[in-house]
C-alpha cells in the first residue's frame, strides 16, 4: 500500500508539473491533514526538497526501535508527496540529555553545508523524535521556510488525551461520525490498518494517549477476553506513543469479580483491584490508568457504600500507582434529588475534598459547571480546587453544537476556557495556568477531549470536523497558539496553501461557532436544546427530572427570562473568586454574551444597544440567521479551490445548517414570544410555522443518542 500510495502521487506530481491535474482523483477526506499532496508551487517545492536531502534522527539510544522506524516511514512517505523526492534519514546517537526539551520536546535544527546539510531532528527519546518529524511535514505544509530552522516546542500539559465515548457493542454515546473504529470482535487477530492512521494522527498533533471506552462505563472490558483485545491496540498504537487508558466501573467487584461489595474501604474490594490492575499491566505494561465516572446519572459509586469522592478515587489511585498509572476522577455529578442548582453541585461535593486525593489522582472538570454548552463560564473549581491536580476536560465532538450536521469550529471557544482569568493566585490566574501546572505547581497535567470520531470515511462525518481533531491536539500541547492560527494550519495542510483559499477557509472557521451560538443559545441562554439528541431547539421541553428541563436554566415568564445566579437567586457566582462574582454579578459590566446565564431580567431590560431585552434577543438570533447565509455563501465560493466530493459534502450540510438556523430562530422566538406578549422588531422574519407544528416535531433515531439506540 505505502508504494502504491507512492507511486500515486508521484504520477499525480509529473501531472501537477504538466498543469493537467487540479483533483484528478477524487478525495474522500481519509488522509485527514496528512496528505502530503505535491506541493504544487515550483519554488516552494524546490526550495523544500533543497532543505530536505538528509535528515538525521538524533536520540539518547540512537537505536532502530518501532517508533524510528515509523519516524522513518512518515518522512520518507511525507517529503515524497511534498517533492517527489525521498530524503535520506539517518539515526545518529546524541551526546548526553538535551535539558531544554524534557521527555517529549524536540530541537529542529538546519546543519550547515560543512555537517552534510539537511535537517536535524532531536529528542531526548524516540517518541519526542516522532513528533520533531511531524512538526518538519507540518512546516513543510504550511509553507515555511525549512532553510533555516532553529526550534524548540515542548508540550505544556505531560497527558493529552482522547476520550472515547465508544462502547462494546460499537455505538458511540454522542457520535456523529458512524460505529467505533475498535472491532472488538475481530480483534485481536485482524488489525484494521486504520488503528496505525488513527495512532500516526493522533501522534502527528502531541495526543499521547487514548480513552478506549465510554465513561458510562461496562465492566466487561475489564475481563481477559477483552484485555487481550486492548492489548493488541496498545500494540498498534505503541509506535506512535499513543497509550491506551479504560474506563473503570465502580461495580465491577460484584459485576465480574463475584463479590457482594464494592466499598472501596472493603479489604477484598481492595485486594480485587489490586489484582484486576496488575493483570491489565501484564497484558499492557505501559497502560495509562483509569477514567472514573462515579455516582452521576446513575452510575454506581463510592456514595453507593456512604464513601466519599476522594474513597473512591484513591482505591484506583492506590492500585495504579506501583504501576505508574493515574486517575481521572470526573467531577461531572448532580443529583436529581438535589435543590441546589445544578451548576454548583460539583463545588458542593468537591471543595470539601480538596487534599484528600493521592498525587495520582486527578479530578476531570468539563470546561463549564453545566454540560458542553455553545458557551458557558469556566467551571468554578480551575479557581477553588488548590491542592488537587485537574484534568480540563473538553467536547471535540458536537453534542450540543449541532452534531457532524453543522460546522462549528471550536478552537475559539476552547481559547476562550484557556484563558479565563480565575483569579485564583490575583489577576492572570487562568485556567490555562491552573491546568498546566503553573499556577500551582500539580505535577500531574491533563487535557482530555471527547473525541469525534467513527467509522466514517472521513473519519468526522462533516469534513470540516477533523479541524476540531486538530485544534485539539495542538491546544493541548500549546493552549497558547491562537485559534487562528491553527485554523490556517489546518487549512493549508488539508486543502493547500493557495493564499485566497487559506484566508477565506480560516476566516469561515473562526467565524463559524459564535454563529452557532447566536442562532440557538444567545445572551447567555443555555439547555434549551431538544431532549435527549440535543440536536435543535426544545426551550419547551419539561417533565421529569427538572434538571433536564428547559424551563429549570431559561426561567421564561411573562416577567422576564434568564436565570439568577446571584446572591438573591441560586448564588452560583459565590463559587467564583470575588472579582468575578463581582464583574459578573453587576448588571453594567457582565458581559453580555453571559447576560442570562447570571441574571433573570424583565423583557423591556435595556441592553447595551439601547434596545429592549426582547428585541435585542430576537435580532440576535436573527443576526445567527444572516451569518449563517453568508457563511454558506462564503463557503460556496471556494468551489473551484476544493475537491469537488468534499465540496459537494460540505454544501450540503451547509444549506441544512442555514435551514437548521431558521428553524432554531422561529422556534424560540415563538416559544419565548408566549411570555413577552411582544411583536417582532422591524428587521426579524417571521417564522414559516406555528409553535405547535415545532413542538411537534419529535425525531426518533438520531445518531449518537443512548436512549434510542
Ligand atoms: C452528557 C451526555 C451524556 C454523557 C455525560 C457525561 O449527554 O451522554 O454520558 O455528559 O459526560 O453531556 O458523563
Amino acid at each position: 500500500m505505502p508504494n502504491l500510495r507512492r507511486r500515486f502521487l508521484i504520477a499525480a506530481l509529473s501531472l501537477t508539473a504538466l498543469g493537467l491535474v487540479r483533483h484528478a482523483v477524487a478525495d474522500d477526506g481519509y488522509r485527514l491533514w496528512l496528505r502530503y499532496d505535491p506541493i504544487v508551487d515550483d519554488t516552494r517545492r524546490e526550495a523544500v526538497a533543497a532543505a530536505v536531502p538528509v535528515l538525521v534522527l538524533t536520540t539518547p539510544s540512537g537505536t532502530e526501535s518501532p517508533t524510528i522506524e515509523a519516524t522513518r516511514r512518515e518522512l520518507q512517505e511525507g517529503f515524497s508527496g511534498l517533492v517527489g523526492r525521498v530524503p535520506e534519514v539517518r539515526v545518529r546517537v546524541g551526546a548526553g540529555v538535551d535539558e531544554a526539551l524534557g521527555d517529549e520536546g524536540y530541537r529542529l535544527t538546519s546543519r550547515g553545508v560543512a555537517d552534510g546539510g539537511g535537517i536535524e531532528i532531536r529528542g531526548n527519546g524516540d517518541v519526542a523524535v516522532l513528533y520533531g518529524a511531524f512538526a518538519l511535514l507540518r512546516r513543510a505544509q504550511t509553507g515555511e521556510d525549512l532553510a533555516r530552522l532553529q526550534v524548540v516546542d515542548t508540550p505544556r500539559v505531560g497527558r493529552r488525551l482522547l476520550n472515547h465515548w465508544d462502547n462494546l457493542n460499537r455505538f458511540v454515546e454522542r457520535g456523529y461520525a458512524g460505529f467505533s473504529i475498535w472491532e472488538w470482535f475481530n480483534l485481536p487477530d485482524f488489525r484494521n490498518p486504520r488503528y496505525r492512521d488513527y495512532a500516526r494522527a493522533c501522534a502527528s498533533i502531541g495526543l499521547n494517549g487514548a480513552v478506549l471506552t465510554n465513561v458510562n462505563a461496562d465492566a466487561l472490558v475489564l475481563t481477559p477476553y477483552y484485555l487481550e483485545r486492548v492489548a493488541a491496540l496498545a500494540e498498534e498504537f505503541r509506535p506512535y506513543g499513543v497509550r491506551v487508558y479504560l474506563t473503570a466501573r465502580f461495580s465491577a467487584p460484584k459485576e465480574i469479580g463475584g463479590l457482594d461489595t464494592a466499598d472501596p474501604l472493603d479489604p477484598r474490594v481492595i485486594a480485587w483491584w489490586d489484582e484486576k490492575v496488575a493483570e491489565i499491566y501484564r497484558w499492557v505494561p505501559d497502560f495509562g490508568g483509569f477514567v472514573v465516572k462515579a455516582n452521576s446519572e446513575g452510575q454506581p459509586g463510592p456514595q453507593d457504600f456512604g464513601r466519599n469522592h476522594a474513597d473512591g478515587a484513591n482505591l484506583f489511585a492506590r492500585a495504579l500507582a506501583p504501576h505508574g498509572g493515574i486517575v481521572m476522577w470526573r467531577a461531572f455529578v448532580y443529583q436529581p434529588e438535589n435543590e441546589m442548582d445544578r451548576v454548583r453541585q460539583a463545588s458542593f461535593e468537591f471543595m470539601p475534598l480538596d487534599g484528600a486525593f493521592l498525587p495520582n489522582v486527578s479530578v476531570q472538570i468539563k470546561n463549564g459547571p453545566l454540560d458542553f454548552m455553545p458557551r458557558e463560564p469556566f467551571h468554578p473549581l480551575f479557581g477553588s480546587l488548590q491542592h488537587t491536580s485537574m484534568t480540563l476536560e473538553l467536547q471535540i465532538t458536537q453534542e450540543y453544537l449541532g452534531h457532524s450536521t453543522h460546522l462549528a469550529f471550536l478552537a475559539p471557544m476552547w481559547k476562550e476556557v484557556f484563558e479565563a482569568d480565575t483569579f485564583a493566585r490575583g489577576p492572570g490566574s487562568t485556567v490555562g495556568k491552573a491546568i498546566d501546572g503553573t499556577l500551582r505547581g500539580h505535577p500531574l497535567t491533563v487535557v482530555a477531549g471527547v473525541s469525534n470520531i467513527g467509522t466514517d470515511r472521513n473519519w468526522t462525518g462533516h469534513p470540516l470536523a477533523q479541524a476540531n481533531w486538530y485544534a485539539f491536539g495542538r491546544l493541548a500541547w500549546d493552549h497558547t497558539l491562537e485559534a487562528e492560527t491553527i485554523a490556517e494550519e489546518w487549512s493549508r495542510m488539508t486543502f493547500g496553501s493557495e493564499p485566497a483559499t487559506v484566508a477565506a477557509l480560516t476566516d469561515i472557521l473562526v467565524r463559524s461557532r459564535e454563529i452557532v451560538v447566536n442562532y440557538s443559545n444567545p445572551y447567555g441562554l443555555h439547555h434549551i436544546q431538544a431532549r435527549g439528541h440535543h440536536f435543535g431547539p426544545g426551550p419547551w421541553v419539561t417533565g421529569g427530572r427538572p434538571d433536564w428541563t428547559a424551563p429549570y436554566y431559561h426561567q421564561a415568564s411573562e416577567f422576564g427570562i434568564g436565570a439568577n445566579r446571584g446572591p438573591e437567586g441560586s448564588n452560583a457566582l459565590a463559587d467564583y473568586a470575588p472579582e468575578l462574582a463581582a464583574l459578573w454579578g453587576d448588571l453594567e459590566r457582565c458581559p453580555e454574551n453571559l447576560l442570562l446565564w447570571f441574571h433573570h431580567l424583565p423583557w423591556d431590560y435595556v441592553t447595551k444597544s439601547g434596545r429592549t431585552l426582547w428585541d435585542a434577543i430576537a435580532l440576535r438570533y436573527q443576526q445567527g440567521v444572516d451569518e449563517m447565509r453568508r457563511l454558506a455563501a462564503d463557503w460556496a465560493a471556494l468551489e473551484p479551490a476544493i475537491d469537488p466530493e468534499i465540496f459537494a459534502n460540505v454544501s450540503a450540510r451547509m444549506g441544512r445548517q442555514v435551514n437548521d438556523a431558521i428553524h432554531w430562530r422561529d422556534a424560540c422566538l415563538l416559544y419565548f414570544q408566549q411570555f413577552s406578549k411582544r411583536p417582532l422588531p422591524e428587521g426579524v422574519e417571521p417564522p414559516a410555522h406555528s409553535l405547535e407544528h415545532y413542538m411537534s416535531i419529535n425525531l426518533r433515531y438520531v445518531p449518537g443518542h443512548p436512549g434510542d439506540y
